[in-house]
């Protein structure tokens, strides 16, 4: 049998997820939006590609839950992205009452599913429908942190003028400014990026990489970025589907690791078919745990507009 994998708002991230879902052969896909027509016009022509691809999937559009019925993982995207000059929490009373109704749903009728949520701000509304839904945390999952460090990855690799494949980093903490990339954690080929450039360069690359969102954002003018969002979330999707135990930095809700409780937050987690299977906690040194907790006090301040 397929996988069958629900991804709720058909809008940029939304679509682009299901193409890469498509290429990928990861499973069957239902895309749901409000907008009528406009989920089953984008599934109908993904649909169409599969010749010329050579994928054999369904892919359907729809306006109603039910076609979402047992779904094995369920992406929500719906939700408005930031303009010029917003912050993501600005978005959080608007998009909190789309995630409300959408996470109500989805539970209903995917009660089994895994939950991966990629809507603004993306901390907050992880909390607010771990909340809603009830789902145990190892099933309710938000995607920043491999967004935010591919695209560190790649600035990395352009500095370097490296493979991105030799490159790896890690960013964690909450998805906003205050995000914590990790250059003693962040290698290529294995070393360092310490140990390879100087303090300088290590800033910029960790300067653009937190503000990466805002980059893509004022160049677009209109809407936020959406292949390499898309792309994070289907790697996630991935390890989930084919249990291959990847570790990734995910948001998750903590339980009094790195010091914090009650509040999601981006750590590295090991994801499998369970879901997360197992928070990491690495060592930190007293300013990357400071850098941590000022990154979640930021989410906490939008939590506060949420009445949960
Ligand atoms: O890394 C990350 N987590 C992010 C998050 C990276 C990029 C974008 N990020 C956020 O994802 C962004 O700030 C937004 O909150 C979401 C979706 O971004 P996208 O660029 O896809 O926005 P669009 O194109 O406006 O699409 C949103 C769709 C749109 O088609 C709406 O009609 C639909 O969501 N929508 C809904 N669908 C279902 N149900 C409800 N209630 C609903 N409301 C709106």
């Amino acid at each position: 049998m397929r996988n069958k994998i629900s991804i709720i708002g058909a809008g940029f991230v939304g679509a682009t997820a299901a193409h890469w879902c498509a290429v990928k052969e990861l499973g069957d896909v239902v895309l749901v939006d409000v907008v009528e027509g406009m989920p089953q016009g984008k599934a109908l022509d993904l649909l169409e590609a599969g010749p010329v691809e050579n994928y054999d999937l369904h892919i359907v559009g729809s306006n109603n839950y039910q076609d979402t019925a047992g779904s094995d993982i369920v992406v929500v995207t719906a939700g408005l992205p930031r303009k010029p000059g917003m912050t993501r929490e600005d978005l959080v009373v608007t998009n909190g009452n789309i995630i409300r109704e959408v996470m109500e749903n989805v539970v209903r009728h995917s009660p089994d599913a895994i939950v991966i949520l990629v809507t603004n701000p993306l901390d907050t509304m992880v909390y607010l429908a771990k909340k809603v839904s009830g789902l145990p945390r190892e099933r309710i999952i938000g995607q920043a942190g491999v967004l935010d460090s591919a695209r560190m990855r790649a600035f990395m690799a352009m500095e370097l003028d490296v493979s991105v494949e030799n490159t790896h980093a890690f960013v964690l903490g909450g998805h906003g400014d205050e995000m914590v990339p990790l250059p003693r954690y962040s290698t290529v080929a294995g070393i360092p990026i310490t140990e390879l450039l100087p303090p300088d360069r290590i800033e910029a690359i960790v300067e653009r990489t937190r503000k990466g969102g805002g980059e893509i954002v004022s160049l677009l003018k209109k809407g936020s970025a959406f292949f390499a969002p898309s792309a994070a979330t289907m790697q996630m999707v991935e390890a989930i589907l084919k249990d291959r135990k990847q570790i990734l930095p995910c948001c998750v809700y903590l339980e009094g690791e790195y010091g914090l409780n009650d509040i999601c937050f981006g750590v590295p987690v090991k994801l499998g078919s369970r879901g997360v299977e197992q928070i990491m906690e690495i060592t930190l040194t007293d300013d990357e745990r400071a850098a941590m907790h000022r990154s979640a006090d930021l989410i906490r301040s939008s939590m506060a507009a949420l009445e949960v």
